[in-house]
This record gives C-alpha cells, structure tokens and sequence, in this order.
C-alpha cells in the first residue's frame, strides 16, 4: 500500500473531550455497540428515524440534515438560517415532526424563533419533501413569542392525527398560569393550525398549562403521551400529559411537597410528575418510549437525554423503567455519560437500534456535536434495515490509530477535498483526495480525537479518527 498524500502538519490538540472508538455498552446481558453515524454538526437539536429509514435531523442555527445510519451520509435538505433568529444560545430551529401521512403527502413540521431583538418571535410551519430537499414553506402558527431562553417547540403528531406542540414561558413565569397566553403551555392543533373541536376549550389551542418549558414528547403504544419538562434549579420532571390539567409551575415545583406547595395542592387540582430529579438541574430533552425485542432490558421504559444543566452535571441517557401500567417509575440507570450533553434520542423500528444527538460539552453547545448509534449486532431485524448507498464511503482502520492507519474512501471522493478538524474546531490537516488510500501516521498528528469530512454530490461523510 502507498502513502498516497503525505501529512505535512502535526497541530497540537487541546481538548478536554474524550471519545474512544468501538465502545461497547452492557445493558442486562444485551451488549450494545457504538457507531458514529456523523459528527461535525452545529447542535444537532431534534433527530427522527423516519419511513425512509434515514435520519432526520434540526440544526439549531437553521439547516435540516438527512443522514443515511448505514454510511454516515449526509445532505443538507434544509437552509434557513437567514429566516431563524438565534442559533447560539436557547433560540433557532428547533422541534420537528414527520406528518403521519408523510410518505404521501411528505409534510416536515418545524419549529424556529425569528425576528429578533425587539421583535423576537416563534413559528410552526411546514415544508414539504420532494425527495431531494424540503421547500415550500406553509406557515402554520405564527407570531407566538419568543425569548432568549425556555421556547419549548417539541412536537408530537397523536393517533387521532392532531398535532401537540410544546410553549415554553419564555422567562416569565406567569406566563404558564394565564390561559390568556399560549406561553407555558402544551398546544394541540389540526395539521392546519386550526383548533380540535373536542380541545378541553374548543376556542382555544391550550390542552395542558403550569408547563415551565417542556422539550421532550413521546408516545407509548397504550396512547400515554410522557413529557419531559425543566425545572428551575432543581425538579426537572417527567410528566404525563393528560388534558386539560395543570402542571403546577411556577406555584409548584416536582411533587407537591414543600409546606406552601401542600397548602396550594390542597385547592388547586395539580397533576404532580411521575419522576423528578429534586437535587439539582439536570435539564432533561427529548425521550422516546423503547419498545422493541433487540433489547429486551429497556422494553416498557422511557430513555430520556440529559442535557446535564448549565454546568453539564452528569449529562447522560437515563433509562427510566416504567411500571406494568406505565403509570409510575420503577427505576433509573444511567447509560452513555461521556459524550457531553445529550440533546435527543430516536429508535431504529427495525432493529431497534438507539440513536442520539450530542452537544457538546458545556453550554450553550459547543462540539463537538454528533449522531451516535448504539446497537444489539446480535439482534437479527426480521425487516433488514439496510438501505444501500454502500458505494459511498469513508472508512478508517485501525481505530485508534497508535502507530500508522489507513483512510479509505470510496471512488467517488476521488478530486473532492478532505478536511481533518480536531475535536475543539480547528482544521489541522486539508487537500484533494487523490487516491482510494490514505495514510495516517502516529508521528503526524498529536494524540487526540479528530475527525476527517469529505464532500461530493452525493452528500458529506465524516469519520472519527482516535490518535492514540
Ligand atoms: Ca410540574
Ligand atoms: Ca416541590
């Protein structure tokens, strides 16, 4: 094998992030096996497994990205960056929905913060997919407020076709008390916008209020619809939305249990959560319901991402077991909590295959940002997954690399370019791909984790590379 383009450049790597190649997690006696379908994204903020069985993602800043699981392919689909306001901090694109009915009508629902200073607001709208990219913008909801900080926007489309979008207060907690405002709220619309005839108010979108800011949504198959929402400083819940019903914020915080919450809980109906983390701020994000035989430990449970609050204490997947009923919470484990804060979670139907989206280390999101795969390869899907495009490729062995490895890339890349950027942003190695084969040596590039990105029109794969 010939050393095909020579590395000119070691850099210093300085990253306080570590990352590993091929980890394996225990879950009972179910070994999952770590995949990096992609990395390099800019706070990956909402991921879908869709009918398409590709991966559905929201960048924060304002792009949608449509990642193959299978080779890490990835196109940007989506680019509204110049609409969205915000993107750095707690604002931009955020929630997004597939319509029940997308394989006919290929509706993609999202919600972003536009506007600005003076003027900042949020909207629901839907694109549509025409199996290349998302265009023609229909405006579902718009002019609802926006703040720097707690917007909600989780969505959910229900069984019987209506659609629940999560409201944030948007910093003033009064906001979620007042049924005059829809702030603080859990919304439920037609896939128009309009409001159900059976709403708790048929005049009014508001299903469930005393919401702070939730931004997780799931379904379990017996119709329970979990929420997650966080709390102020501590009591982060997991709720169950029922109908018009009071959460309890900002007058109660988790479980009604401090002497003025009892006395508020004794005349005003609250729906207490079903878990809450009481010690401290651990800022829980979307869930999921796992329901699938490929591991058999987590059926009938919620997996929640945690962010890990403003100082990313503890970030991590925690797995809630549920009670037979599904009403209450058994047990928590936590699972995966060296990958920084972790935004969102989605499940493979198929084979069961959990994926989840990663921001980073520390707030507000910095990299490095990932799509992260872990699966049971002992499971055999009775469908098979697998969708093809194996002629596009990146791959990279052995890794880690400790004294020299090989980058192969699929022909295709042949006269595109390379990137290798370090973990904490920094280009430390570029050029046009040559050949099929690509050498990499302990002696070019510090220890440390980076990735290599490459680009033709058939979209971008990244690949992690460990030098050991
Ligand atoms: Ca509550
Ligand atoms: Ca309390």
């Amino acid at each position: 094998m010939k050393r095909i383009l020579p590395l000119l450049f070691a850099f210093f790597l300085a990253s306080s992030f570590t990352i590993n190649a091929q980890t394996t997690v225990d879950v009972g006696n179910t070994t999952l096996t770590e995949n990096i379908v992609a990395t390099g994204l800019n706070i990956p903020w909402e991921i879908i497994y869709g009918p398409d069985n590709h991966l559905w993602v929201t960048e924060r800043a304002g792009r949608v990205k449509r990642i193959n699981p299978e080779n890490g392919n990835t196109t940007t689909i989506l680019d509204i960056d110049n609409q969205v306001w915000g993107g750095d901090g707690e604002p931009g694109l955020l929630g997004m929905a597939l319509h029940p009915d997308f394989e006919n009508n290929g509706r993609v629902y999202m919600v972003y913060t536009y506007g600005g200073f003076g003027n900042r607001k949020e909207r629901l709208s839907y694109y549509t997919w025409d199996g290349t990219s998302l265009s023609g913008e229909v405006q579902v909801l718009s002019d609802l407020p926006a703040q720097t900080i707690h917007n909600g926007s989780r969505l959910l489309f229900l069984p019987d076709g209506t659609l629940l979008m999560t409201t944030g207060d948007i910093g003033n907690s009064s906001n979620s008390q007042n049924m005059n405002t829809l702030m603080g709220k859990t919304l439920r619309m037609n896939d128009d916008g309009t409001i159900p005839a059976d709403n708790p108010d048929p005049n009014s979108l508001i299903y469930t209020y005393g919401n702070r800011n939730a931004q997780g949504l799931c379904l379990a198959p017996d119709g329970t619809i979990y929420s997650s929402e966080h709390g102020q400083n501590h009591s982060d819940e997991v709720n169950i939305i029922k109908p018009d019903t009071n959460y309890g914020w900002p007058n109660v915080e988790g479980p009604c249990n401090t002497s003025i919450e009892i006395d508020y809980c004794n005349n005003v109906d609250v729906e207490e959560p079903i878990w809450a983390w009481t010690s401290y701020c651990i800022a829980p994000n979307g869930l999921v319901y796992y329901d699938h035989e490929a591991i058999p430990e987590f059926q009938n449970s919620l997996l929640v991402s945690i962010l890990g609050g403003i100082s990313a204490q503890e970030p991590r997947i925690s797995h809630l077991e549920l009670s037979a009923d599904g009403q209450t919470v058994v047990s928590e484990t936590e699972y995966f909590t060296n990958y920084g804060r972790i935004r969102d979670v989605a499940i493979n139907p198929a084979n069961g295959a959990i994926y989840f989206a990663t921001n980073g280390p520390s707030y507000p999101g910095s990299g490095p940002n990932m799509i992260v795969e872990y699966r049971n390869e002992a499971y055999f899907p009775s469908s098979n997954p697998y969708i093809g495009e194996e002629d596009q490729f990146i791959n990279v062995t052995p890794n880690p690399i400790s004294g020299r490895g090989k980058i192969e890339f699929s022909e295709n890349f042949i006269g595109h370019n390379y990137e290798i950027i370090s973990y904490d942003g920094k280009v430390v190695q570029s050029g046009t791909i040559t050949e099929q084969e690509m050498i990499l040596r302990k002696r070019n590039l510090a220890s440390g984790a980076y990735y290599i990105k490459a680009t033709n029109k058939r979209g971008t794969i990244t690949r992690t590379i460990i030098m050991k």
